[in-house]
């Protein structure tokens, strides 16, 4: 693998596991140089956190991303999480489009909703504009919930293989290339992620731990990004990013004090051996 510089732009959730303060432990664990641009910075993330505070950063994008330009930076990989406002979205697209190597891989994770509801700071003129954001996608990685979203699709809690390939057909008409569905469980015990590639389906299945974690979704990201850009395929990267999201959980378990995220850390030795 040769040594290559990743950009991934998220916010800044000061504490709370999630967004940047996993992507680059995670990402330079994986032995890639991880660039930053903070979409937003926040004191806590925004999911059982009260009277969080909330920097938006839109306005200092496109000074930053000039001065990259100048010095000539590019990117072998751009990978997107959590923005921070709907403008901000039309200036993560240029920089998709502009600041990556001529074999750039663009991942966006339109992070933006779980469990049937958007997050507290979106609503649908944010997600219009995240329906964009996913033409300029080489790989989507949405959860269910924000597949519905940005397929229109009625979000439902049980549901077959029919409607989950729908779902993927409707979410590549957006023009990703291909697409990481997360959190397909077909059993109650079970959950998994499907690979859509070339319109073809293939589908990981591994156990579901019953209690989940907040920021589970940027590990995951993370993690395949990472596994990715250390020359796997597309569907050994899905399955080590979710077998490693599945220790981080087990890792946290237990121990009621770590409600708002997982214990990530403890974890990273076994998905830097999930590489080799
Ligand atoms: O993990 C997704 C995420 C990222 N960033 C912020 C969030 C959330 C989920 O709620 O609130 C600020």
């Amino acid at each position: 693998m040769s040594y290559k510089k990743i950009l991934t732009i998220q916010d800044i959730s000061c504490v709370g596991q999630c967004s940047l303060t996993v992507a680059l432990p995670i990402l330079s664990a994986c032995g890639m140089e991880t660039c930053i641009l903070p979409s937003a910075i926040l004191s806590t993330h925004t999911a059982g956190f009260q009277d969080f505070t909330f920097r938006d950063l839109t306005d200092d994008m496109p000074n930053i991303q000039k001065h990259w330009q100048k010095g000539n930076i590019k990117f072998s990989a751009i990978y997107t999480g959590y923005l921070g406002s709907t403008k901000q979205i039309g200036y993560v697209k240029d920089i998709l489009s502009t600041m990556g190597t001529s074999d750039c891989v663009r991942v966006v994770d339109p992070a933006m909703a779980d469990n049937g509801k958007l997050y507290p700071a979106f609503d649908g003129e944010y997600v219009e504009a995240m329906k964009e954001l996913c033409g300029s996608a080489d790989i989507l990685l949405p959860n269910i919930t924000e597949a519905c979203f940005l397929a229109d699709m009625e979000y439902h809690e049980v549901y077959d293989e029919t409607y989950i390939k729908v779902l993927l057909e409707k979410l590549s008409l957006l023009g990703a290339k291909s697409i990481v569905l997360t959190g397909v469980g077909y059993a109650p015990e079970k959950t998994g992620v499907v690979v859509y590639e070339n319109g073809e389906m293939r589908y990981y299945e591994h156990d579901k731990i019953s209690k989940g974690c907040h920021g589970t979704g940027d590990i995951y990201a993370s993690a395949f990004t990472g596994a990715l850009m250390n020359d796997k395929s597309m569907f050994e990267a899905a399955k080590i990013a979710a077998d490693y999201t599945v220790k981080c959980i087990i890792n946290t378990q237990g121990d009621a004090d770590h409600w708002y995220g997982a214990k990530f850390e403890t974890a990273l030795r076994d998905l830097i051996d999930m590489l080799d």
